[in-house]
């Protein structure tokens, strides 16, 4: 039997209003009775609020901000140079094959759409690949990079029970939340150097040195967050002997293939480096950013292994953790990447609109250099352009970076982190003093 209390609409939770006002719900404004109403208080009251997001909250913040000169330099979403979000023309003509195919909105397998992990895998390997035409990389579609390295993450857990994940030192906030949430112990790598905002390269091998045997080590593939620091060629030689000789199992997260250099193929350098060396590995890919596809949730974890018969055994595995997650992924995106990946004439023209986007980036942070330069000779600014992909890392303190927003009202993370790919070109200079202004902070 339902009790009285527990009968009303789970919504029944009324304001604080004056005694005399009749009580309303309000949602859904209906009366409520009194009587009970003031006895209510949720069983889930002790629940605390939880902080905004380090990065998404910053969004909603800038959308509270009614200042003509506020700029949303949080989260790495690309604009247009007027501010506008870029849907990429190969991407509308996905889209237009899409309708004239008249494609159904059935579920997919688990493991989501063939023609996109195949494409996914050609992506990141190459086409032609061994290890894809020995079926040796087991693929699963997952919901963009976050919702693959989850699963990546479970699988961890599951099948790697008692190993540390090693995540550089600063990396993507949420790799933290990502490997806490599914149970799995993290420590941190050194990978930032503050003193010559670049590489801790020592540090860095060092402590993978110092990670107990076969440890699973997180690397950004390429135009790392938030550093905008990546290893040379010829360090990425050294952290793969390192990671070979303590048998480690590196975990690419690769969410930014094409916004390094402008090109897909060699943003794909360092993953492709570690299969030629055939180290086992594990790679979780997002088409948020290089196919502007953030709201599809559009990706996947890749498994590179030694033989077939495992590949296809992981993939199961994954099969079942992503069943209990989600189920199955969403299609729209994936047809979308299948198609632009999987045609010659369209794969050549995202190449270009490739680009054209980290081009549009590389200008404005030559902008930003050249106006920092005009504002503060004295300082040494070459890090700006030193730094690649989307971001640029400031090196403000967070009373600087509460400066930037409460005086400047540039919207940013509390790390110094600026998305370059929210930054028009005739900003720059408003954006340069800002930052002079606060190092004074
Ligand atoms: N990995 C890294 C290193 C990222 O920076 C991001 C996104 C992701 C994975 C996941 O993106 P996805 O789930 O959309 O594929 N980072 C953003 C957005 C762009 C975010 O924080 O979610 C950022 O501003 O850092």
């Amino acid at each position: 039997m339902l009790s009285g209390r527990s009968a009303l609409p789970l919504h029944s939770q009324t304001a604080r209003v004056p005694a005399a006002a009749p009580r309303r719900c309000v949602i859904c404004a209906h009366a409520v009775n009194a009587a009970v109403a003031t006895k209510q208080e949720s069983r889930l009251a002790f629940v605390e609020q939880a902080p905004p997001d380090p990065i998404l909250g910053v969004s909603e913040a800038f959308k509270r901000d009614t200042s003509d000169d506020r700029l949303n330099l949080g989260v790495g979403a690309y604009r247009t140079n007027d501010l506008k979000p870029y849907v990429l023309n190969v991407v509308k003509k996905a889209e237009k094959i899409m309708i004239e195919s008249e494609e159904n909105k059935e579920y997919l397998p688990i493991e989501g759409l063939a023609a996109f992990n195949k494409a996914t895998a050609q992506l990141l390997l190459g086409e032609g690949h061994p290890a894809i035409k020995e079926e040796r990389v087991a693929t699963l579609q997952s919901l963009s990079g976050t919702g693959s390295l989850r699963v990546g993450a479970d699988f961890i857990g599951k099948f790697l029970p008692g190993r540390t994940v090693y995540l550089s030192n600063p990396t993507w906030g949420n790799h933290k939340n990502i490997f806490t949430d599914a149970g799995v112990e993290w420590k941190e790598y050194r990978y930032f150097d503050k003193a010559t905002v670049g590489l801790a390269f020592e540090g860095m091998l060092e402590d993978l040195k110092a990670a107990p045997e076969g440890s699973i080590v997180v690397l950004h593939g390429c135009a790392h967050n938030p550093t905008g620091v990546d290893p040379t060629r010829e360090q990425w030689g050294a952290i793969a002997d390192v990671v070979e000789q303590k048998g480690h199992m590196p975990f690419f997260d690769v969410a930014y293939q094409g916004f390094a250099s402008g090109s897909l193929d060699d943003d794909a350098w360092a993953p492709r480096f570690f299969a030629e060396r055939s180290i086992e590995m594990m790679v979780a890919q997002s088409y948020s950013k290089n196919l502007g596809l953030y709201a599809e949730r559009v990706g996947a974890i890749n498994y590179v292994l030694a033989d077939a018969a495992a590949a296809k055994r992981v993939l199961s595995q994954n099969k079942r953790i992503a069943r209990a997650l989600y189920s199955n992924p969403p299609v729209h995106g994936a047809r979308i990447a299948s198609i632009v990946v999987g045609r010659p004439e369209l794969f050549a023209e995202w190449n270009e609109e490739m680009g054209m986007m980290a081009g549009r980036i590389k200008d404005v942070r030559q902008t930003l250099y050249d106006e920092l330069v005009k504002n503060n000779p004295d300082k040494d600014w070459s890090f700006v352009t030193r730094q690649i992909g989307m971001f640029s890392f400031t090196g403000l303190s967070p009373p600087q970076v509460e400066n930037m927003t409460q005086k400047h009202h540039v919207y940013m993370t509390k790390d110094g982190r600026i998305s370059l790919a929210g930054l028009p070109s005739n900003k720059a200079a408003n954006l340069a003093s800002a930052i002079v202004d606060s190092f004074k902070v």
